[in-house]
């Protein structure tokens, strides 16, 4: 049975993933840390207050929980990071190595995810290969890659059991995203539901990797469950669901509110991210290592999207 310490609860993943974590391994096993005061479901287990820049503090809580496995998501998103490049540095490569050296002395399992934000303009844009070039020109894309090798460089200097994914934009009705330049893909949803009509500030015709979380949590706790021997990437896992852009959206929305619109305002610096990203990545490392599948297509993920949004918001 793991013990796990999460980091970043309180985000988009993180919110979810202690309840789909909790009903796993139990409800006492799941220790949530936050920098922000627990809230929801969250208050039904153990929670402590965490900045991840607190080295010392992670140690304590992990000592005090006597968990085996770190699960780090605590972290800025893309469109964040580019407004304050040097506090999203700090943040994520200071939170990423100071989770990873307690994982060393403490001997426990680790996961982070990484993105498919690593990737960046010279990469192959269509079905992006599990190993290829990653020149990526975000702070976000730039972390994530020093990210991944972090991963990798724990695992074979220190043999720290490292695991992760690259997770494409995540769609979700329970807890929203902030500061991801794929959120677009959630308030589409809302706005179907609250005004029938939506504008999008990613441009028509634009294409990136989408995934309902669900299906996103799942993978988290395959993989950590996979057997190690059979892994040979470990640390960064190309996993999707859906490649989309905005009006594949409309449409899927459009059957179900026939009147909805989608109309375009371009915001210019999360274009200029979601241009260098993938158009789709290919999964089949994930798949062959540690059996990814994904069990909703963007129709399925619809209906359901705007079934539970308009009981939560009615
Ligand atoms: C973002 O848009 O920054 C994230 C991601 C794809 O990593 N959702």
């Amino acid at each position: 049975m793991k013990r796990i310490l999460v980091t970043g609860a309180r985000g988009q993943i993180g919110s979810e993933l202690i309840t789909k974590l909790r009903g796993v391994y139990g409800n006492d096993n799941i220790i949530a840390t936050d920098i922000r005061t627990a809230e929801g479901e969250l208050k039904e287990g153990p929670f402590e207050i965490l900045d991840v820049t607190d080295e010392k503090r992670i140690f304590e809580i992990a000592k005090k929980h006597q968990v085996d496995t770190i699960m780090h998501l605590a972290a800025l998103l893309s469109a964040t990071a580019e407004k304050m490049p040097k506090i999203a540095w700090d943040i994520n490569m200071g939170g990423l190595v100071n989770t990873l050296e307690v994982a060393r002395e403490l001997k426990l399992q680790f996961f982070t995810p990484s993105s498919i934000g690593a990737f960046g303009p010279s990469t192959p844009k269509v079905q992006t290969p599990q190993d290829t070039l990653q020149r990526p020109t975000t702070m976000y894309g730039v972390n994530k890659v020093a990210g991944e090798l972090l991963c990798d460089y724990y695992y074979e200097r220190f043999g720290v059991d490292t695991r992760g994914v690259r997770f494409p934009g995540l769609i979700s009705y329970v807890a929203p995203p902030g500061g991801g330049t794929t959120d677009y893909a959630v308030e589409i949803y809302y706005e179907a539901i609250k005004q029938k009509a939506y504008t999008s500030y990613i441009a028509e015709g634009t294409y990136m990797d989408m995934m309902y979380m669900p299906d996103a949590l799942e993978a988290i706790v395959q993989l950590m469950e996979a057997d190690s021997t059979k892994l040979v990437h470990r640390n960064a896992f190309n996993i999707s669901a859906i490649s989309a852009e905005p009006m594949d959206f409309a449409k899927a929305i459009q059957n179900h509110i026939p009147e909805f619109e989608i109309a375009f305002n371009v915001d210019p610096v999360r274009q200029r991210i979601a241009d260098s990203w993938p158009d789709s990545i290919d999964s089949s490392a994930a798949e062959a290592e540690w059996g990814f599948k994904a069990k909703y297509d963007i129709n399925s993920m619809t209906k359901e999207m705007l079934e539970k949004i308009a009981e939560k918001i009615k």
